[in-house]
């Protein structure tokens, strides 16, 4: 008998067939005498015995369905793989599936495959069919499917079969005898089931990009429409012999949970586990280039939906390059006495199964210090077995490293070592060498204990700036500075500012309070306006203890429109109605990004869309002059000092200005939506030398609509306080230093909320009400000239509230001055009056 023929064949709904004919019930055939009679007389005994009949029928159906047939109940189990047939040399042909050729070497394979399963008898039992899926160059190597009818619980078994059979043969340890072709290198795994759902429909597409054209891989229906529900679309990508093929997203912006919608890209032409170089979902910004480069000429795109939510979708350019290329290569002799080098591919995914080696040699008698400002190497444990970084000699790093890792090496001479594996592939890394004295690794620097060398200034600051705490340890304070227990020390300013600063809470003990000041039970004093207002002031929540609705609703708290007070913290628009008529949940179309993932000083650049309420005011065809945020299709808001009149410029007239909504880079205007402005309304009670009631609202000519990169920011309630120590963000192209340009590319930085007493100390009594402080008070991270007007945003219930307006500052970054921001909560009623929103 044939091994392959032994076995049951899986035969859907087989089992089902079976429960039905064990289980027969008797025809109640005259339903008359069926009746009900007084007592159960002979027709009632007669109904009861066919009714125990057709009950012990059913039990004993059951029991024989369950120990005879549902051991045989079968699972569909695909295996994919790849083998190299080493005696064959590869036509063009073999790219077409139509091909004679083809279909002959296809058939040769799926022979020897079958011949090769029957060495196995947990694989020849169950083993149904292969299909060859594609051949590629390197002699042959054919691309395969087998699928196997496996029983419930044997799955494990065929699955440990399946590999130690590959082992053999990629370990030569066995080659196949059975037939004319002789395979090496076969390779295979299960195949994960959501590939092969049969509720979807499947599409496959082969394109070879050329020299001469590249190929354009797309999701379904893009950029037209959503890409389509339940699908399942794979690319079987080629390029010609002595090239590789590199796949650039230029758009990709697919659901957040890669459990529904995913994007998975091999470097291999199946979809097999061991070459899948990354599984991908969300969005991802044009700024954050996403391309992948395989290792050989072939790459599989697989794209799977599920039924819900369907985004725009993904396109991908697919070119090929030289193996020879600069673009790719790496490794190599480096010498002098600093230098840079990085990662294939950098700042986007390294290729699978690469190996780079640089010989770094400095001038005789220095030693080298290796720094990764980046470094981000794919890896599933610790000792780094599958991608890594070694410095050899000295260490292995792989995983993602803190910026700036340093790795000092005590010799003129190192090697470096990146190894990818053919699968999970990563952004990598930028490296920079230099020298540095045996004798003064630090010069005029303070060496911390990683190694790093930090300016001799900020030690003892207060500040970690060595990154392991080195720089700030054994300081003896002097009277600007407090002790903390734990022998740091920290500016006297930051006492009591309800931030531990410390690190052991030193700061924040003891703090007397003042008149009109309300002591916490952790000791902090805060404002006795404060209590029992619904927010949480003190860390600890002490001053909203022990009060009565009275004082709740007296105090300020979220009043919802039914006249009801709400205690609840942030309870706007966190998707619980609240207030009981859901005012609590109104306008709540705001301050999402359409994206789930864009100077400011010291901040970085956005991402695209990362701050779709951001725009950018110029004075009519010259630049940019102020920020503001978008809160409805006519509406903005930004600070009234950027519309006050002065001798050149007449700002409080709305025909001065354009507004540029969805501007990413000043240079691309022409990308933007462009809106005149119909009347500004500049706070009444603006104060043009205290900045006191710094806010100006701005009516558009027309409306805008609402895209990707055009959105609403929330505004927060009238009650909202935000409390010191909370992270704000704060963006806009204002200058990168004080006294320089402005940024060409939208900037954005995080700061944190700075207590209104401490900072009122720090800005000469200059702080009111109306005003908020952020910062970081050692200064580095600010927002600066260019940046009025824009927001400061805070994000809460998975939203951005506008938290602020950008007003003023002593200078830009400086230390101990943090930004002056309008405090929007203060204004809510009158933005409500103004514009309805
Ligand atoms: C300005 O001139 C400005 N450091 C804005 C913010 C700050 C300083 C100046 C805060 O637009």
């Amino acid at each position: 008998m044939d091994p392959m023929d032994g076995g049951m064949r899986y035969t859907p709904g087989s089992s089902d067939k079976d429960w039905d004919t064990a289980v027969t019930f008797l025809p109640a055939s005259d339903n008359k005498k069926l009746e009900k009679k007084r007592g159960p007389g002979k027709v009632g005994i007669v109904v009861g015995l066919v009714i125990l009949a057709a009950v012990l029928a059913l039990i004993i159906g059951l029991l024989v369905w369950h120990f005879h047939f549902r051991k045989d109940l079968k699972l569909q189990k695909i295996y994919t793989g790849s083998l190299r047939i080493t005696n064959q040399v590869f036509v063009d042909a073999y790219e077409n599936p139509d091909s004679t050729e083809f279909k002959d070497l296809a058939n040769q394979v799926m022979d020897q495959l079958k011949s090769m399963y029957s060495e196995s008898p947990e694989m020849s039992k169950y083993y149904i069919t292969s299909r060859v899926q594609a051949f590629s160059e390197g002699s042959v190597i054919a691309y395969y499917e087998s699928e196997f009818a496996v029983p419930v619980g044997k799955d494990a078994a065929v699955d440990r079969a399946v590999s130690s059979l590959s082992e053999m043969y990629s370990n030569k340890i066995r080659r196949v005898q059975q037939g004319p072709l002789v395979f090496d290198h076969v390779v295979s795994s299960a195949l994960d089931t959501r590939l092969f759902s049969k509720a979807r429909t499947s599409t496959r597409f082969a394109q070879h990009a050329r020299s001469s054209a590249e190929e354009i891989v797309k999701s379904p229906g893009f950029p037209d429409q959503p890409y389509t529900p339940n699908s399942f679309v794979q690319w079987q990508l080629r390029g010609d012999p002595g090239h590789v093929l590199k796949l650039s997203f230029d758009t990709f912006n697919l659901e957040k949970n890669c459990s529904n919608d995913f994007v998975r890209v091999y470097d291999s032409l199946v979809a097999m586990d061991k070459y899948l170089m990354a599984e991908k979902c969300g969005f991802y910004s044009p700024s954050n280039p996403l391309t992948f480069i395989s290792s050989r000429n072939v790459m599989l795109v697989t794209f799977v939906t599920n039924e819900e939510e369907n985004f725009p979708g993904f396109r991908a350019r697919v070119t090929q390059i030289s193996r020879e290329s600069p673009e790719i290569a790496c490794g190599g002799k480096l010498s002098g006495s600093s230098g840079i080098f990085t990662s294939p591919n950098f700042p986007s995914y390294y290729p699978a199964s690469t190996t780079c080696q640089w010989d770094i040699e400095v001038p005789d008698g220095k030693f080298i210090k290796l720094k990764f400002p980046k470094f981000m190497v794919s890896t599933g444990s610790p000792n780094c077995p599958e991608d890594n970084v070694q410095i050899v000699g000295k260490s292995t790093l792989c995983g993602q490293q803190p910026a700036n890792t340093m790795v000092p090496v005590n010799s003129n001479k190192v090697t470096v070592v990146f190894k990818s594996d053919s699968s999970q592939v990563d952004r990598g890394f930028s490296a920079t060498y230099e020298v540095f004295e045996p004798s003064d690794p630090c010069p005029d620097q303070f060496q911390c204990d990683n190694k790093r060398c930090v300016s001799l200034s900020v030690r003892c600051d207060g500040w970690n700036d060595c990154g392991d705490s080195t720089d700030e340890k054994n300081c003896k304070c002097d009277a600007s500075m407090i002790q903390c227990r734990n022998g740091f020390c920290k500016p006297m300013f930051w006492r009591c500012d309800s931030v531990n600063d410390c690190g052991d809470d030193t700061d924040e003990l003891n703090c007397g309070c003042k008149i009109g000041e309300f002591k916490c039970k952790n000791d902090q004093c805060v404002s006795e306006k404060l209590k029992c207002d619904g927010n949480p002031d003190c860390k600890d929540g002490s001053d909203e203890e022990g009060c009565t609705r009275g004082d709740i609703c007296q105090a300020s708290t979220f009043a919802c429109s039914n006249g009801k007070c709400i205690t609840k913290l942030k309870p706007m628009c966190d998707g619980q109605d609240d207030c009981g008529d859901n005012s609590d949940e109104s306008n709540c179309d705001c301050g999402k990004k359409a994206y789930s993932k864009s100077r400011i000083v010291g901040g970085q650049e956005a991402d695209v869309g990362e701050f779709p309420w951001q725009v950018s005011l110029h004075v009519k065809n010259t630049a940019h002059v102020c920020g503001a945020s978008v809160i409805s299709d006519r509406w903005l808001v930004t600070a009234a000092h950027c519309v006050q009149d002065d001798a050149k410029i007449k700002y409080a007239q709305p025909g001065t200005w354009e507004a540029y909504l969805g501007l990413h880079r000043q240079k691309e205007k022409q990308l933007a939506t462009k809106r005149y402005l119909k009347q500004i309304i500049p706070h009444p009670y603006y104060n043009a030398y205290t900045y006191d009631n710094d806010i100006a609202l701005m009516e558009l000519d027309l409306p805008v609509t609402f895209s990707a990169t055009i959105q609403t920011i929330c505004l927060p309630a009238a009650t909202d306080v935000f409390p010191a120590g909370e992270t704000v963000t704060i963006s806009g192209w204002g200058a990168t230093r004080e006294g320089g340009a402005g940024a060409p590319v939208l900037q954005k930085a995080n700061v944190r909320v700075i207590n209104g007493t401490v900072c009122n100390e720090l800005m000469g009594g200059q702080i009111t009400s109306r005003m908020t402080c952020a910062g970081i008070l050692t200064g580095g991270v600010d927002a600066c000239q260019g940046d009025s007007g824009g927001p400061m945003s805070l994000f809460t219930n998975d939203r951005m509230f506008l938290a602020g307006v950008v007003s003023w500052g002593d200078g830009c970054a400086r230390r101990n001055k943090p930004g002056i921001y309008t405090n929007v909560p203060k204004f809510r009623a009158w933005i409500k009056e103004k514009t309805g929103v």
